[in-house]
């Protein structure tokens, strides 16, 4: 082995990677170089070494504060308001100046399916998928504005083949080929609990996609930035894949972050209770972020405001905001990062000696998004009712399981039915769906809607 690798990976304690490299064969050991030549052992020595900090030291107790947010929910703030920051956001859309950006990188391990998750049919009467369900979105989108937003998709190594796959087979979803972009986010290697690299079944460094907060990066090293800036997207509308209930381009949301000026905006929901596990939209020691359910004390998550409210309430439920510029300005930013965060998960490597593989502990490393709201200048968090926004499918069974986001559904339309004919034609237990190409909101839907002589269930509208 050449000696200037064998020294190298001994100062970083990654020697037992040379035993690796003696008992493969020429094209794996070219293939595991390769691997190791774009690895920055500095920054995953810091990253570790801040692991063992942190084991060695009770953590220090960080300084939580509540944010006021701006919520049309509770007939607080006018409806003439509301109005005017819709027409705003309707305005960007109908210059083309929003783009959405679909962070799809993730495994659905937990819901124990196995493929991008976005591929998930989860619709009630027709079964859609869940990107089939957003590309519907956006074409209504565009039949309402008469221009089509660009759909940025973020995936990862393990999952991108698969979703471009999808999407052909699928034809686009009827979108024109070309208002989609892909784009592969990075990956960052594991580390054992001794700080060593750990080599996968494949024989190469077992990695990780690097995180959502890997959007940041990856919206500038694909190209996509400087693509919208020549297309005149200003605005990005950030969600993730597991909600079938996101309103893709909320002119409302739109509205409120371009009124405010805002570098980078929020939806958030009420907390359902004290202890549901969710992460918080407040300052965390003076910075705006997301306030981890595990880091609040049992004293703090139940602490209550005068009007018996909780004091954190503010759910995160990952929908954003993102001015362009101001993911722009990150990027040339030679001191910008953000932080990595740890989560100890059983990883499958292979034995040094007997090349068996096996299950060990390890440390795996991811970004998040939302840590960016630290750095916006200016925000905003508006507060939208969950039955409507948020039904997330996380879980094989029991909350945010395919069951509840169907049923999510089933209520959002039985209720805009509800707003157009008489309560009796309703059968009960209605298994309802309405396309979002037929309509967006209540709105359009009474606009739309012709009561037909007989409503039964399985009721489908588009
Ligand atoms: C996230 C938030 C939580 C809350 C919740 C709302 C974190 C740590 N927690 O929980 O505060 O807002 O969502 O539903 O974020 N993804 C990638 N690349 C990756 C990892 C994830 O694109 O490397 C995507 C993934 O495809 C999904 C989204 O990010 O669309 C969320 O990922 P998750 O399932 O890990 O987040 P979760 O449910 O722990």
């Amino acid at each position: 082995m050449n000696t200037e690798i064998s020294d190298f990976l001994r100062k970083f304690n990654q020697e037992h990677i040379l035993r690796h490299l003696d008992l493969m064969t020429d094209r794996e050991r070219i293939g595991l170089l390769s691997d190791i030549e774009q690895i920055d052992f500095r920054h995953l020595a810091e990253l570790y070494e801040s692991y063992r900090l942190d084991l060695s030291k009770k953590n220090r107790k960080k300084i939580f504060q509540e944010i006021e947010v701006l919520s049309f929910c509770r007939g607080e703030v006018s409806e003439k308001y509301r109005k005017r920051l819709c027409c705003l956001g309707e305005d960007y859309l109908m210059q083309g100046k929003v783009a959405i950006f679909l962070v799809a990188g993730g495994q659905g391990t937990r819901l124990g399916f196995n493929g991008p998750k976005g591929c998930y049919a989860i619709s009630p009467v027709k079964n859609k998928t869940l990107f089939q369900l957003f590309a519907e979105n956006i074409r209504a989108l565009k039949n309402r504005y008469g221009k089509c937003p660009k759909w940025y998709i973020m995936t990862s190594c393990e999952n991108s083949g698969e979703t471009r796959s999808f999407f052909e087979k699928s034809n686009f979803f009827g979108l024109e080929r070309d208002s989609i972009c892909f784009l592969i986010q990075k990956q960052i290697p594991a580390l054992d609990l001794n700080g060593r690299l750990i080599i996968s079944r494949d024989k190469k460094i077992f990695k990780n996609p690097d995180g959502h907060g890997g959007a940041i990066r990856a919206l500038f090293d694909s190209g996509a930035l400087q693509e919208m800036a020549r297309e005149g997207i200003d605005e990005i509308f950030y969600f993730q894949v597991d909600n079938p209930l996101a309103k893709i381009a909320d002119p409302l949301f739109i509205g409120a972050h371009v009124e405010h000026n805002a570098e980078m905006s929020s939806k958030v929901v009420n907390k359902e209770n004290a202890d549901e596990r969710v992460g918080i939209i407040g300052r965390v020691d003076g910075k705006l972020g997301c306030i981890e359910y595990s880091e609040l004390s049992q004293k703090e998550a139940q602490e209550r405001r005068s009007d018996g409210s909780l004091r954190f309430r503010s759910a995160n439920i990952a929908i954003h905001m993102l001015n362009r510029n101001f993911v722009e300005k990150l990027n040339r930013d030679k001191n910008f990062r953000l932080p990595y965060h740890r989560a100890i998960k059983e990883i499958e490597c292979l034995d040094v000696n007997g090349h068996l593989p096996r299950k060990i502990q390890g440390i795996k490393f991811e970004l998040f998004i939302f840590d960016a709201l630290g750095f916006a200048e200016r925000s905003v968090s508006l507060e939208v009712p969950r039955n409507e926004e948020f039904s997330p499918v996380k879980n094989r069974t029991g909350a945010d399981s395919p069951e509840t986001a169907r049923r999510a559904m089933i209520n959002i339309h039985t209720k805009w039915l509800k707003s157009s004919v008489k309560l009796s034609s309703i059968p009960e237990n209605l298994v309802v769906e309405v396309s979002p190409l037929y309509a967006l909101d209540e709105e359009m839907f009474k606009e739309k809607f012709i009561e037909p002589p007989q409503i039964s269930s399985p009721f489908y509208l588009e």
